[in-house]
């Protein structure tokens, strides 16, 4: 089947973790994506965490599916030659090279439009223009910076970061939103034109409701639906809010039956306030009805300590799955707090091509994140990542270099 973004080439200068995930969507949804590697080292995620020696890394292999691998040295003369028929022949350069690399390797906006000006330039940077614009940057930086760490937590400890690489991965979704609306737009103006996603912006998209309670405590001095609510000190700024609910209905994580020995077994419960009546009879508290304390979300308030802690009496006696099936049936909203041990083996997961098995030359069977965006006439084949530099003979012959040239490029250590 035809798929969205087929005739879509995109040159891929991405490497470690940002520029890659936005990359591979977009090969997912059918552009052909040239990835632009470093002969002999490539990408250096290829190399890291890896658990079978001399084979691509997992790191690397679940973040370049679908994509070809060239070799070119980018710094050679030679190189440079073969990355500008690229850059002519390409609709969008990706790069997330530490701020001014791309320059450097003389390829800035005003060449680039030269050589082709349908171009489409997307960058992710960890900062935009501002004190840090030159900063190199990680995911746990924009982490940081984006307001993520200093929301996330409890209020006795130190600001946390999130398993969710909201900087890396949500700064590639980001970005892959902005080159897909350049490429509609370039229908229209016939030009190209530069897309930025900085890490730090991408963190505080994801954060809004932070700045929304930032705003609200200024206003108010008190945030009602926080855990420091009505006991504790709220000071100038957002405090972390442990497992509260980000929204207006309360929420809490609660333990659950083998909570002594399953470090998972607990779940989220959410005291939506339209399923009061059936929370208040599943639990068999059912005087809290028409207890002035309890009866309206408000009155609740002040006394969300203790209503997580009865209901967790209740949830303590169930297993989470337990649990969940039960609440279900009231439509109490809910959700188990599922390990990536349970989540790697749940059958529908692997039903919708949300977690895929994949074959690699090298490496044998493993499990990835397929596309977790399903378009129904472009349906995801997730297939395997690219050896270093496994199509650049195909590529270069694409470009019109005869087997002669390629030989005599490899031989000089250009490709
Ligand atoms: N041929 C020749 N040179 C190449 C090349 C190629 N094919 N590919 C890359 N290089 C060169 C670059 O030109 C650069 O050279 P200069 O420093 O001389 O300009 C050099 O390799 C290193 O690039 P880098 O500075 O981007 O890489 P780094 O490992 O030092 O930094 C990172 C990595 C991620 C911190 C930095 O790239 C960065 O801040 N990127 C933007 C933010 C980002 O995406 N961060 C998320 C990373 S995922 O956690």
């Amino acid at each position: 089947m035809a798929k969205a973004l087929d005739g879509v080439r995109i040159l891929d200068f991405t490497h470690v973790q940002s520029g890659p995930t936005c990359t591979q969507l977009l090969a997912w949804f059918g552009a052909d994506v040239i990835k632009v590697e470093r002969a002999g080292e490539g990408d250096i995620t290829r190399g890291q965490l890896r658990d079978i020696p001399d084979v691509d890394s997992l790191y690397f292999t679940m973040l370049n599916h679908n994509k070809r691998s060239i070799t070119i040295d980018a710094k050679n003369p030679k190189g440079k030659e073969v990355l500008e028929k690229l850059v002519r022949q390409c609709d969008v350069l990706v790069e997330n090279f530490a701020p001014g690399a791309l320059d450097r390797m003389g390829f800035t906006w005003e060449r680039i439009q030269e050589l082709n000006p349908k171009m489409i330039v997307a960058s992710i940077k960890g900062f935009g223009p501002g004190p840090y614009q030159d900063c190199k940057v990680y995911e746990n930086v924009a982490q940081c910076a984006g307001g993520a760490a200093s929301t996330t937590g409890f209020d006795d400890g130190p600001p946390l970061v999130t398993g969710a690489q909201i900087g890396d991965s949500g700064t590639g979704l980001h970005l892959a939103l902005g080159i897909v609306c350049a490429l509609y737009q370039r229908k229209a103006t016939g030009r190209g034109q530069k897309v930025d996603a900085a890490m730090q912006d991408g963190v505080l998209n994801l954060c809004r409701v932070k700045l929304r309670d930032q705003q609200r405590l200024d206003r108010t001095h008190v945030l009602e639906e926080y855990p420091q609510y009505p006991n504790g000190h709220f000071g100038e700024a957002v405090p972390r809010a442990g497992n509260a609910s980000g929204g207006g209905q309360p929420g809490w994580i609660l333990k659950c039956k083998g909570w002594e020995n399953d470090p998972n077994a607990y779940i989220y419960f959410i005291t939506q306030a339209p399923v009061w009546k059936e929370i208040c009879k599943v639990i068999g508290r059912e005087e809290w009805l028409t207890d002035p304390r309890y009866a309206t979300p408000k009155a609740r308030l002040p006394h969300l300590s203790e209503i997580f802690d009865e209901i967790e009496k209740w949830t303590m006696t169930k297993t989470k799955f337990e649990a969940m099936e039960i609440l279900n049936e009231y439509d109490i909203p809910c959700g188990p707090i599922l390990s990536m041990k349970e989540i790697a083996e749940e059958p529908s997961l692997r039903r919708t091509g949300t977690v895929v098995e994949v074959d690699h030359p090298k490496r044998g069977k493993y499990l990835t994140v397929g596309n977790p965006i399903k378009l129904s006439d472009s349906p995801t084949e997730v297939k395997r990542s690219p050896l270093l530099g496994e199509h650049t003979n195909e590529v270069m012959k694409e470009l019109g270099y005869t087997a002669e040239q390629i030989e005599s490029l490899r031989a000089e250590r250009v490709i």
